[in-house]
């Protein structure tokens, strides 16, 4: 893809030689760069302002070192990031991820893309994430607990209700965040909200669990009522991943009337063309922290095959790709098109390459990017935020209305924002721009900071 506008093509020169070894930070700012140019053309002070190169560059980046026994008693060493990208509209705000391929290129990028998801939301939170290259997969219970409790010990002193505010991501559900909060309380002797995803008895939001994946069909049902005029009453839907965000799309889905008829995890996938029972993954992978291969073993009627990727090559109405990034390329995306896709919608950060998105997008294929599409949790943590402000505590129906508003509320704005800038439809642009004018308004008012 290059850049036609002299001003976003000279930044990102200069984003690539200061970050050269980070491929996925580069893939997503040249995705929200480009598809600004229409907006830059149309606001000069964007350019008087500098708003992009302060954009692009973090406020601040950390980086540390988590030593932790393990029940051995061997010392390991893991290596930590938080990046505090932009606060312009809020305190810094994203997840924490726990996964071997955890560096500073996924950080930033996530970073990044979390900045304009959400100003999407409209609730007031500036964007940031975090995580370690720490391996979750076959530790004990002890010693998740002592590794979270060093990394907490760290980053304690960079965190804070108004300042900034961790949550869950890959690898990191209730449990790390129940550790980390207890060992920020320990250290700090304060009771305050600085994680969100917290259990219920201790300040969490009803509903934080089910946000995601929920707010992923509240999102897509959007696409398919204005841009496919249809719904998900009697589609086939095939769902990557089977963790947080993953499982409870497939239950939203279901129960919206839709046949979920394949899931995987990073070893292979399981398809059955009856419908996948989402009680039996819960049980799987929510209870036993087991394998979706597991789930053929349990249901006849199903098959397990080895190896993620060809879950693309089912056939299906309806694609949420909901485990990582760059997990759908261009190839699947063609597969997907040849077997008649209609809607795909992104429940992971960033999981479609940009082949994949371009293949889509020229085929008339509605795509819903993650920003927009998977805000829905972050949203909900924008809630237990003010919950937390104002020591109250909704109802899951309470909350689950809110999402359902935040969802479409962000549709109509991504939608809106297409229309205006002449892409109609193209939720790439329209949510990359919506998103982007809050934060750049936000910047000018607040001078050369
Ligand atoms: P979980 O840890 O609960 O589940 C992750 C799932 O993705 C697992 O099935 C895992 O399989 C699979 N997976 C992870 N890494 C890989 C890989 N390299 N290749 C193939 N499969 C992989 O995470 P979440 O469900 O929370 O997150 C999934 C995605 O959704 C991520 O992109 C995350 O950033 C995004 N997201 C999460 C939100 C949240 O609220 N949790 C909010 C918005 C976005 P295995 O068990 O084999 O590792
Ligand atoms: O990618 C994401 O939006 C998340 N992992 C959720 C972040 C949050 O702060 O709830």
């Amino acid at each position: 893809m290059s850049l036609k506008n002299l001003y976003l093509s000279n930044i990102y020169e200069t984003v690539k030689k200061r970050n050269k070894n980070e491929p996925e930070f580069l893939q997503a700012v040249e995705e929200v760069l480009s598809s600004l140019e229409v907006v830059v053309d149309r606001r000069p002070e964007i350019e008087k302002n500098g708003v992009i190169e302060r954009l692009v560059e973090p406020e601040r980046m950390i980086q540390f070192r988590v030593p932790w026994v393990d029940d051995r008693g061997k010392v390991n060493v893991n290596r930590a990031f938080r990046v505090e990208f932009n606060s312009a509209i809020g305190p810094y705000k994203g997840g924490l991820r726990l996964h071997p391929t955890v560096n500073a290129s996924v950080i930033k990028f996530l970073g990044f893309e979390q900045i304009f998801k959400n100003a999407l939301t409209s609730l007031p939170m500036g964007g940031g994430k975090g995580g370690s290259d720490f391996d979750p997969k076959g530790k004990s219970d002890g010693e998740i607990m002592r590794f979270c409790q060093s990394f907490m010990t760290e980053l304690c002193r960079h965190i804070g209700p108004d300042t900034d505010v961790p949550a869950g991501d890959i690898g990191v559900g209730g449990r790390e965040i129940g550790y980390m909060f207890g060992q920020y309380k320990r250290i700090t002797n304060t009771f305050a909200g600085i994680l969100t995803g917290k259990g219920l008895e201790y300040g969490g939001s009803l509903f934080r669990t089910e946000a995601t994946g929920y707010g992923l069909c509240y999102y897509t049902q959007q696409m398919l009522t204005h841009l496919c005029n249809t719904s998900f009453e009697g589609k086939t839907v095939v769902i990557s991943g089977s963790g947080n965000v993953a499982i409870y799309a497939a239950q939203k889905a279901t129960n919206l009337g839709a046949k979920v008829v394949a899931m995987s995890d990073s070893c292979g996938y399981v398809y059955d063309e009856n419908g996948i029972d989402v009680e039996t993954v819960k049980q799987i992978k929510e209870v036993k922290r087991g394998r979706i291969s597991e789930y053929s073993q349990k249901v006849k009627s199903a098959k397990y095959f080895d190896g993620c990727k060809n879950i693309w090559t089912i056939p299906c109405d309806i694609a949420l790709p909901c485990a990582t990034q760059n997990e759908l390329d261009e190839q699947s995306a063609k597969t997907l098109i040849k077997n008649g896709v209609i809607c795909v919608a992104e429940g992971a950060n960033m999981p479609c390459t940009q082949n994949a998105v371009s293949q889509l997008i020229q085929n008339n294929i509605p795509f819903g990017p993650g920003k927009a599409a998977n805000a829905g949790g972050v949203a909900c943590s924008g809630l237990e935020m003010s919950q937390n402000s104002i020591r109250y505590s909704w109802t899951f129906k309470e909350v689950d209305q809110k999402i359902q508003d935040i969802m479409k509320n962000i549709f109509t704005q991504g939608y809106d924002a297409s229309r205006e800038y002449g892409f109609d439809g193209n939720m790439v642009v329209g949510s990359n721009i919506s998103g982007f004018n809050k934060v750049c308004n936000a910047m000018i008012s607040q001078g050369i900071v």
